[in-house]
Order: C-alpha cells, then sequence, then structure tokens
C-alpha cells in the first residue's frame, strides 16, 4: 500500500501543550494559564506550566523528528509570547525562540508547518471579551502579520486556526475548554469572529505573499448508530437529516463560509434562536472566503446521532435540541473516543465533493492509550493498529479519489492533553514528566518504517 509521491508524512504538535517556560522571555498569560490555574478545570489540577519543556529540549526534539524521519513538523505558535497582551509591538525574544526552532528544522530538512491560533488567547484580550468581540479578529490578523514578519522567509505553510469548533463550542459553549464559558450565544458569536479572525489573517498573509494557506477543522463524518461497521446501512428520513443537520454545524459551519463564503442554513437558524445573527455584519462572508490553499482535517472518530425529539440539547451543540449523540458500538481509546478507521476514507471523500479543488491533509490523527515503559521500551501495538488502521483508509479514501496530500500524527510525544491533563498521553514518543526523558514508543519506530517506505 504505498502512497503518491511527494506525500507528506510528519506529526503535530502545539504551543501550550509541549512549551512550558510560561513566564520566560516576556511571555504574557494565554487564557489557559488562567483556567488550567483555577481548580477544577483540568484533570489532576495538571497546568502547562513546565509540559514537555520543549522551550529549553527543542534541539533535542528536532534531532528526535530527524531520527524518525519526519518530512513534516506542525507545530504552533503562541500568541502571549509574540504579543504579550494581544496587542502592540511584538516580542522580539518570544519571536527568537521559533525563529531558532524553524532553522533547527530547516537544518534537519523537515518542513516547518506553522499554526497561528492552537487555541492559547492571551488573557488580557479575553479581558476585552476574547472572541465573543469582534475585535479579536482584527488582532489575529496583526499578530499573524507579526509572526510572517520574522518567518515567513523560512516557513511556506501557514495555518490560521487549529479547529475553530473546539475553541468556540468547548471553549465559550460547555466550558470544558479555556476561557470556560457556557453560554451557546457566546459560542456562536465566538466561532463567527474566528472564522472572521481567519479570513483577516489569510488576507494579511496573502499580501505578504505567503503561498500555501490553510485552515485545520476538527471534522467527523456524522453516521447514525447502524452506520457505525456498516457502510451500507441506509438511514431513515429523520435520521438522515439530523446526520446533516450535524455535519452541517461541525463541518459546514466553518468550511462553508470559507470555501464558498455562505452559512449553512442550519447554523443561521441555530444562531437565530441563540442570540440572533447581529453579528453577522454586511460584507463578512466576503472577508472570510480568502481562497485558501489547502484543508487540514483533524479525526479521532465519528459523530454517531439520530433523530430524537425531546433529548436535552448539548450544551457544545446549539442547533441540534432534537438530536441524540450516541456511544458507538466500536472498541475505544483512554480517551473513550471509539476507534472507527473507515469514518476517515467516509470523510475524506465527501470533502473532496463538497469542497473541489481544494487538497486535503489529515493535520492530526491519534489515540491516547495506557502506556508503560518497560525496560526502556514502550510496547504500544493498540496504537501501532489504530495509526495502521487509519492509513489504509487514508489510503482507500486517496483510491476512491480524495486529493489527500499527507498525514501528520498527533502527538509527537506525549503532552498536556488539555482538561485531561497528562494522564492522558497521544505521543508517538513517550515523555516521563518527572526527568523529561523522552522514549519513542514502537509507534514511532513503526511509523520511522512507513515514512521510509510511503506506506505500509
Ligand atoms: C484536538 N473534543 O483537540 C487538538 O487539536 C489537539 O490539541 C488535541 O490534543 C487532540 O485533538 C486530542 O484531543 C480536541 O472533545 C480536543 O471533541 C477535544 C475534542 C476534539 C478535539
Amino acid at each position: 500500500m504505498i502512497f503518491p509521491e511527494n506525500f507528506v508524512w510528519g506529526a503535530a504538535t502545539a504551543s501550550y501543550q509541549i512549551e512550558g517556560a510560561v513566564k520566560e522571555d516576556g511571555r504574557g498569560q494565554s487564557i489557559w494559564d488562567v483556567f488550567s490555574h483555577t481548580p477544577g478545570n483540568v484533570a489532576g489540577g495538571d497546568t502547562g506550566d513546565v509540559a514537555c519543556d520543549h522551550y529549553h529540549r527543542h534541539t533535542g526534539d528536532v534531532a528526535l523528528m530527524r531520527e524518525l524521519g519526519l518530512a513534516a513538523y506542525r507545530f504552533s505558535v503562541a500568541w502571549p509570547r509574540v504579543q504579550p497582551d494581544g496587542t502592540g509591538p511584538a516580542n522580539p525574544r518570544g519571536l527568537a525562540f521559533y525563529d531558532r526552532l524553524v532553522d533547527e528544522l530547516l537544518a534537519a530538512g523537515i518542513t516547518p508547518y506553522a499554526t497561528l491560533y492552537h487555541w492559547d488567547l492571551p488573557q488580557a484580550l479575553e479581558d476585552r471579551g476574547g472572541w465573543t468581540a469582534r475585535d479579536t479578529a482584527h488582532r489575529l490578523a496583526d499578530y499573524a502579520e507579526a509572526v510572517h514578519a520574522r518567518l515567513g522567509d523560512r516557513v511556506r505553510h501557514w495555518t490560521t486556526l487549529n479547529e475553530p469548533w473546539v475553541a468556540a463550542y468547548l471553549g465559550y459553549g460547555n466550558g470544558v475548554h479555556a476561557p470556560g464559558r457556557r453560554d451557546p450565544a457566546a459560542a456562536m458569536r465566538a466561532a463567527h469572529h474566528l472564522l472572521l479572525g481567519h479570513g483577516l489573517a489569510a488576507a494579511r498573509l496573502r499580501e505578504r505573499g505567503a503561498q500555501h494557506l490553510m485552515l485545520v477543522v476538527n471534522s467527523a463524518p456524522a453516521l447514525t448508530p447502524a452506520q457505525v461497521g456498516d457502510p451500507s446501512a441506509v438511514p431513515g428520513e429523520a435520521d438522515a437529516a439530523a446526520v446533516e443537520r450535524v455535519h452541517a454545524l461541525l463541518t459546514g459551519q466553518f468550511l462553508d463560509p470559507a470555501v464558498h463564503g455562505r452559512y449553512p442554513e442550519a447554523v443561521l437558524e441555530a444562531a437565530g434562536r441563540n442570540g440572533g445573527t447581529g453579528h453577522i455584519q454586511d460584507g463578512d462572508l466576503e472577508l472570510i472566503a480568502v481562497p485558501i490553499d489547502q484543508i487540514g482535517v483533524n479525526y479521532y472518530n465519528p459523530c454517531v446521532v439520530e433523530a430524537a425529539p425531546g433529548e436535552p440539547a448539548d450544551a457544545a451543540w446549539p442547533g441540534s435540541e432534537d438530536i441524540g449523540f450516541r456511544a458507538a458500538e466500536a472498541p475505544s481509546t483512554a480517551m473513550g473516543w471509539p476507534i472507527v478507521p473507515d469514518g476517515l476514507s467516509r470523510l475524506l471523500v465527501r470533502l473532496t465533493r463538497d469542497y473541489p479543488g481544494i487538497p486535503l491533509m489529515v493535520t492530526e490523527n491519534g489515540a491516547a492509550f495506557e502506556d508503560v515503559v518497560v525496560d526502556g521500551r514502550v510496547h504500544d501495538a493498540e496504537r501501532v493498529s489504530f495509526l495502521e488502521g487509519h492509513l489504509r483508509e487514508a489510503h482507500r479514501a486517496i483510491e476512491a479519489g480524495a486529493d489527500l496530500r499527507g498525514y501528520l500524527v498527533w502527538s509527537l510525544l506525549d503532552n498536556f492533553e488539555w482538561a485531561e491533563g497528562y494522564r492522558r498521553r497521544f505521543g508517538i514518543v513517550h515523555v516521563d514528566y518527572a526527568t523529561q526523558a523522552r522514549t519513542p514508543k514502537d509507534s514511532a519506530l513503526w511509523f520511522r518504517n512507513v515514512i521510509a517506505r510511503n506506506g505500509l
């Protein structure tokens, strides 16, 4: 099972999840510093204060990436390192860290993929309304310009946002993520302002000559319980409508505006019943629909739903009031997420159909398991089988016509898994947080072979 020539193999991380060094070189506070330091928000009271100490260990970590044969490394830039208060002149000491990292990656023959926003909003901006405030979108564009001015001569691949659905609905809807607000109307405003920020930042990067622009969404096919494990199952009318609505709320809400310059009807209806659509101003959709060069897809598991009038609404899903969210009948990871590899092929094929002409990249795929180091090894056979199963489906999608250009595993390192803290390990490299020792798991050694032979 060989992948196309020039298929991009790599791994991904995010700033707050690995860097630590939260007070160094003038870094300001982010919403995740405040949120994780507020008791009750993160399992075990964990914070990103130290994390993988990548800020001090980046040289060794890049050497590790090279040993694994990664062709690409997707990282994110911490906005509060660049602009401690989210506005104003850039902090050169904060940018210098990414400058060093990029130079090391290039020297190792690894292509840097920079993400501008992977959820660590400067707290000073949150104090002015965060993503519920329209101004934050303009601030993102200024920040994007500052980062591009420093790194744009060497970084060719730029992502504006990572998973705006999570940032909006877990951050402002059900409060599971920072800033921990619980208000569906706020979440819908946040989603729009994130999109506006994407468009304004993308336009700014384009003006500066950026050529590979990507928006990264967490996407998943919506499936009925019967469709899990049975691609031939055909849902009834009501269930099919539920599936389409969930798809519109999760994926269409972001990709339809960004690519086609329009919102799905289901999103406008949900906004109408949750605070109104007044925040969507004339001309916004034109600003949002700046052409992008690639769609990044983070896939973990499908959304299993069925029509269920009278179910209590899920706080993270305004617009889904008559839809029931179900557990899939499938084995699951340590996150409790069902393992459904063919969800990936279904998704990639659909995205190619809905957004033709825009290449796709799997920007995250991976799983948490209960990994233990035994005699210097981590035998994570479950992760190997998870990754292998998903790669088979990625290959199948390509054969079915999906324009898939690369695959990045989440994650390079075990790291701060947001509300789950350090107890959930997604890395292909194990991290002992007491010593910061890195141990490549069996999955890392397996992945090195996959990369070397460009397939399975
Ligand atoms: C993604 N959910 O987050 C992120 O991009 C990563 O930073 C994260 O570590 C990874 O997936 C694994 O979780 C998500 O609850 C976090 O639906 C939570 C959800 C989805 C994605």
